[in-house]
């Protein structure tokens, strides 16, 4: 029997869909613990550590250019979404309003709810990297990590922190939640960095 909601990559999608994935038909909600709701008037996104100290608003946000991204999105647990269509600002645009110290080499991504995640300032630092406000078209719903989650397309889905609200630049690795709880530092999915060993 064809699995009705977790399938199989087509002979089309197979060079889209990482080793040892599977395409998914909807679109799973995945998160630890409960859900932020957060509005957007309290929405705040904070900057700290190995660069200069800012917190940045909804409008702050709003101001900048507003991108259009189509990304495939591939979770740990095996399940890739094709095709989502998302709108916000890329982190490349984000980045021109943060002064950064030139010892900075990784960041840790800190959500509302304790959630965070690590990642190197290579791999953040990225045009095709963005900040989302909007899904296929609708505001973030707040299951999706409304009103403001990171997109990071090419690592595993823990790296795109729902609910962001905080960017701190490090010196060293250091690790995130589910990093220090055995997932791989890195996560690159085309290598199945899915564990730590
Ligand atoms: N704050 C926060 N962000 C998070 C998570 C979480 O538990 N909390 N889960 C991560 C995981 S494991 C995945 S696969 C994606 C899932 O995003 P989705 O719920 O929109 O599918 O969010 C990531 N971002
Ligand atoms: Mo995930």
């Amino acid at each position: 029997m064809v699995g009705k909601y977790f399938q199989k990559p087509s002979t089309e999608e197979e060079n889209r869909v990482p080793p040892g994935q599977r395409v998914a038909k909807g679109f799973p909600v995945l998160t630890y613990g409960p859900t932020q709701q957060i509005s957007t008037d309290e929405w705040q996104l904070r900057v700290w550590g190995l660069a200069t100290a800012k917190t940045f608003s909804w409008q702050d946000f709003m101001a900048l250019p507003q991108s259009h991204f189509t990304t495939d999105f591939h979770c740990v647990t095996r399940w890739s979404k094709l095709d989502v269509k998302w709108t916000g600002v890329k982190v490349t645009d984000f980045m021109q309003l943060v002064e950064v110290e030139p010892t900075a080499v990784h960041v840790m991504e800190h959500s509302y709810g304790g959630y965070t995640t690590n990642i190197s300032l290579e791999d953040f630092w990225r045009s095709e990297n963005f900040f989302a406000h909007t899904l296929f078209g609708e505001p973030l719903p707040s299951e999706r990590g409304g009103p403001m989650r990171l997109v990071v397309s090419h690592l595993y889905g823990w790296k795109s922190a729902k609910w962001i609200n905080g960017l701190e630049f490090l010196d060293r690795e250091q690790l995130g939640f589910w990093e220090q709880n055995g997932y791989h530092s890195r996560g690159e999915p085309w290598a199945e960095e899915r564990y730590s060993s």
